[in-house]
């Protein structure tokens, strides 16, 4: 029972069963375990909450005080605002604040990560230290940087100059821009879109949607899609590549994910987040001689990291280190009562989780300077000084295991995966190491094994049943020949799915599979968290330069999808791979109303425009099919039609698997 008396037992009018909350068999029995002991978790919440009908179609705008003004959905033209905005004015305006605010958050994490990587350069930090130098080569000579004959420091610090501009510039192109293919640079100064620096698109963005600013929702739209081209190819760009630098860039790495990984023995220290520089300073804190010695004065066998959510797909693409899920099992696993710390630093930290972790006297430790969360034990983390963080974490939650008073039942799903397939990765494996290339992908898309790319991605959202919609989705697109490839929440569910293995192949159609089967490569490849969607786009052009498939990303026989995402981060990401060229679709829903002309603009004046578009549907079989539709019509338009004779497969003829 919970040991916090103020928290009443939960009263939910119609309890549906966890089976339908979730296909996580581990979270389910922790969600019965949850409404046993009295405890709410968002799974739960998530069914009793209705969202607002007028706010879910993104038809009220509260941008000033004589409002807040409510337009109806279901007849949008009939009123406006109090000021005369326009519904198209409204949604363009909500939908801008989304891609700023998720744009934010992915450039502020890269911003972060640019300042250690000078901290590192210049001295000030000793803990972290450079150590991919190939990458920090490869990376510096694509934006323009000559390396030859120079030290791996003199490189760093020409690298950081340059990378600075990424959130600093005012005027000018932002540095990584210059790795996207000719005709989709062209494409955006076209447009006029192409990024400066995040800082200022943010601001400008920010700025046109106060009262009385922009009010044509078309040039909202181009700045709408300048600062999430800021996101992918500048903010998270920065982060992905400046992390495999400093710590290492994937390689597959096989790990266990879902909630078995936790050991009853030992102490169990989770952490959830998206900052790799924590987490690793945790790593190198666990494996002190130290701490293990004394979490055996207290009984345990020794000490448990695990991650979740991205820091912790992350750490398991670098380390192998065990996931125990994705986003909508954050409050689940606590409820096992065998979590002694939960860590956490930034995004997608619910704040139910302080009082769950209450409930089960868990410590949840927050350590960033911008997420402190209310009832929480806050423990900044310093990378000049990680281990003053670190030990005080550390003594916590051998202290708790000492003295665990909950009854431990640890969910036994665990499942075998291989993780870790960064961009360069991808290219090695496909041409090996003396001609490393993408030609050879581009050349089975075009002999038609494999139709073509999906990238599959993003969140889980209580509004439907956890990972159901990832799954579905991703059996379709790889039965069809689609080859898949996945970031973030979206890739533990299908790792847990048992998809990230070769074995997996077998799921797939002929094509795909004789492929993967020669490679021996699993027919869903996961790179890792979310701000790693810019090894997709890295991959993208990486395809377009080994030609045959175009000239443009937007030429690629490739689609997008987030079928069960939630945040505004989701909704900037979508929009930066629309703006590079990819058609991208999202399930549950999309905060705008069919049959305006803001609607419209985004699913299908975007396209005419010669840039990517959006779809949406509420089914993930649905989802499967646009995108292969798209696919195919792309390969119609390549001439490489004829190529593939194979035909979708309808619903009848779906093989079942288990
Ligand atoms: Fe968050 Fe990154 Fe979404 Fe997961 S996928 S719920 S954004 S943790 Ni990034
Ligand atoms: Fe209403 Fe216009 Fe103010 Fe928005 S900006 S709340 S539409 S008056």
């Amino acid at each position: 029972m919970p040991s916090d008396k103020s928290i009443k037992p939960i009263k939910i009018q119609k309890q549906i069963p966890s089976s339908e909350r979730t296909l996580c068999e581990a979270t389910a029995q922790m969600l019965d375990k949850a409404r046993r002991d009295g405890v709410s978790l968002a799974l739960d919440r998530g069914t009793e909450m209705k969202p607002c009908p007028i706010g879910v179609e993104s038809a009220c705008c509260k941008h000033c005080y004589m409002g807040p003004c409510r337009l109806n959905p279901r007849d949008p033209y009939k009123k406006v605002g109090v000021c005369g905005a326009t519904i198209d004015t409204i949604q363009a305006r909500n939908f801008a604040r989304n891609v700023a605010t998720g744009t934010a958050s992915h450039s502020d994490h890269g911003m972060h990560i640019l300042k250690l990587f000078k901290d590192i350069i210049d001295g000030h930090v000793k803990d972290f230290t450079i150590k991919d130098t190939i990458k920090l080569e490869r990376v510096a000579k694509s934006v323009g940087i000559d390396v030859e004959g120079k030290e791996v420091y003199a490189v760093a610090k020409e690298l950081y100059v340059e990378l600075e501009k990424t959130f600093s510039n005012v005027e000018g192109e932002m540095p990584f821009t210059r790795r996207a293919p000719k005709a989709t640079l062209e494409q955006w100064r076209k447009g006029g879109i192409v990024p400066r620096g995040a800082m200022r698109e943010v601001m400008e963005l920010m700025s046109r949607t106060h009262i009385g600013c922009d009010q044509d929702y078309k040039n909202l739209t181009k700045q709408i899609s300048r600062t999430a081209l800021a996101d992918g190819w500048g903010g998270s760009m920065v982060a992905t590549e400046l992390s495999d630098i400093m710590f290492g860039t994937p390689s597959p790495t096989a790990a266990d994910v879902n909630m078995g990984v936790l050991k009853e023995d030992h102490v169990n220290i989770i952490v959830h987040g998206h900052e790799p520089a924590m987490f690793e300073g945790i790593l190198a804190a666990v494996s002190d001689p130290f701490y293990i010695e004394e979490a055996k004065t207290k009984g345990a066998a020794g000490i448990n990291l695990v991650g979740m959510c991205c820091s912790g797909a992350e750490m398991m693409s670098r380390h192998g280190i065990p996931h125990a899920g994705n986003f909508s099992s954050t409050e689940a696993v606590i409820v096992t009562g065998a979590v002694d710390a939960m860590v956490v630093d930034i995004q997608c930290i619910k704040q139910g989780l302080a009082s769950v972790a209450k409930c089960y006297d868990t410590h949840l430790i927050t350590t960033n300077p911008r997420c402190h969360i209310e009832g929480a034990t806050h423990i900044e983390f310093e990378e000049r000084d990680p281990k003053t963080c670190t030990d005080q974490i550390l003594t916590k939650a051998i202290t708790r295991f000492g003295s665990r008073s909950m009854p431990v039942e640890i969910p036994k799903q665990i499942q075998k995966g291989v993780h870790g397939f960064s961009h360069e990765y991808i290219e090695y494996m496909l041409g090996g190491t003396f001609r490393g290339s993408y030609s050879p992908l581009n050349e089975n898309i075009i002999n038609g094994r494999i139709r073509g790319v999906a990238g599959v991605v993003g969140c889980t959202n209580p509004k439907v049943k956890q990972d159901s919609f990832h799954v579905a989705l991703v059996r379709e697109l790889i039965r069809n020949d689609v080859l898949v490839l996945q970031t973030g929440c979206s890739q533990i569910a299908l790792a847990k799915a048992g998809f990230l293995t070769p074995e997996a192949a077998v799921l797939a159609g002929p094509g795909l599979a004789e492929v993967c089967e020669t490679v021996g490569m699993p027919p869903v490849l996961g790179l890792g968290s979310c701000v790693d969607n810019t090894r997709i786009l890295i991959a993208a052009s990486a395809m377009v330069e080994a030609g045959g498939l175009g000239k443009s990303i937007a030429d690629l026989p490739v689609a997008g999808c987030a079928p069960e995402w939630m945040s505004e981060k989701a909704l900037a990401i979508g929009q930066y791979f629309v703006s590079s060229g990819v058609y991208t679709v999202f399930g549950i829903g999309f905060p705008s109303i069919k049959g305006t002309k803001f609607h419209d603009l985004l699913f299908n004046g975007l396209e005419e425009q010669g840039y990517g578009k959006w779809g949406t549907a509420a089914d993930p079989i649905e989802l499967a099919r646009m995108m292969i539709a798209h696919i195919d019509k792309k390969r119609k338009e390549l001439g490489i039609d004829k190529t593939r004779e194979r035909t979708l497969f309808d619903m009848s003829n779906r093989r079942e698997i288990a």
